[in-house]
């Protein structure tokens, strides 16, 4: 049974792991770039990834993978447009990955629940009053510079801590705006504008962020500090870092986990909350 999304946004409270698939309809994205841009290709794979055991599908339309050149408007909402009412149709909760208003409005419309915004508001600054107005949860994730150049040379004294407080900043940020900070979850940006150490820092101290008393989704599916640490494999044979890397990080407080491997993901986490649950009665 699939997750409400009351129960996403309670997952924090309740330990429930939420599974988000990752469909990118890009021609670019760094594990499966072209795959899905024929819509009936994309459909096909949220039909699997939600018969799988995802509970949100996460439609994006512009690769954010580092040195990724941007995608207009016009363009993201027409690829999301072949795809996202079609996915509604499925049944699944969609939320959209964007960082415009106008793509994330148009996705809205369209069916969409949830907003993904790798950029905590801070590109379009009509994300915060759209979500407060449609009542949308609004995912706010942490990233240092843009894609185009997250990745030279980014530096953190506490990478944790820092992360933290610039989250909790956009939290108030939007709070101001009118979007209930219920509604708000914290994303630590795997792999946007940090090194190796960063990410294993960040996903070492999830519960630093889970402290902010909201949902912590994390995204560490297939990402390159995967591959720096085990021998370089291609993005699809790095199933098993991503899974390490969820399980750390449930471990710490995350309870959302944007994965393109649905099933192997969502039978990890099962096992896992049913050791915590048991760990939990035998206390
Ligand atoms: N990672 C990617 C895209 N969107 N959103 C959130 N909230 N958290 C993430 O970690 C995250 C995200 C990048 O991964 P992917 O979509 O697989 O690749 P690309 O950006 O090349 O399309």
């Amino acid at each position: 049974m699939s997750a409400s999304l009351q129960d996403i946004l309670n997952s924090h409270k309740t330990g429930r792991p939420i599974i988000m698939g990752v469909l990118n309809v890009t021609p670019d994205s760094f594990s499966d770039g072209g795959r899905f841009l024929e819509p009936s290709h994309a459909i096909e794979a949220a039909r699997r990834m939600i018969a799988e055991g995802a509970d949100i599908i996460d439609i994006g339309a512009e690769s954010t993978r580092p040195g990724s050149a941007r995608v207009s408007a016009a363009e993201q909402t027409e690829r999301v447009g072949r795809v996202l009412p079609e996915v509604v149709r499925l049944g699944a909760l969609v939320s959209i990955d964007t960082t415009s208003a106008e793509v994330a409005h148009f996705a809205l419309e369209a069916g969409a629940g949830i907003i993904n915004d790798i950029s905590a508001g801070r590109e379009d600054a009509g994300i915060f009053p759209l979500a407060a107005e449609h009542a949308t949860p609004l995912v706010l994730m942490h990233m240092r510079g843009e894609p185009c150049t997250m990745q030279q040379s980014p530096q953190y004294a506490d990478v944790a801590a820092e992360v933290r407080a610039f989250l909790a900043e956009q939290l108030a940020a939007a709070e101001k705006v009118g979007v209930p900070r219920q509604y708000c979850i914290v994303d630590p940006g795997i792999g946007f504008g940090k090194l190796l150490e960063h990410n294993l820092a960040l996903l070492a101290k999830v519960d630093t962020l889970a402290s902010l008393g909201v949902p912590v989704m994390v995204g560490p599916s297939r990402k390159s500090f995967i591959a720096k640490l085990a021998g370089d494999p291609p993005p699809a044979e790095r199933l098993g870092g991503t899974i390490a890397a969820c399980l750390a990080a449930y471990r710490g407080g995350a309870t959302i986990f944007r994965v393109h491997d649905v099933a192997p993901v969502r039978q990890a986490l099962t096992v896992a909350q049913a050791i915590r649950n048991s760990a939990a009665g035998a206390r």
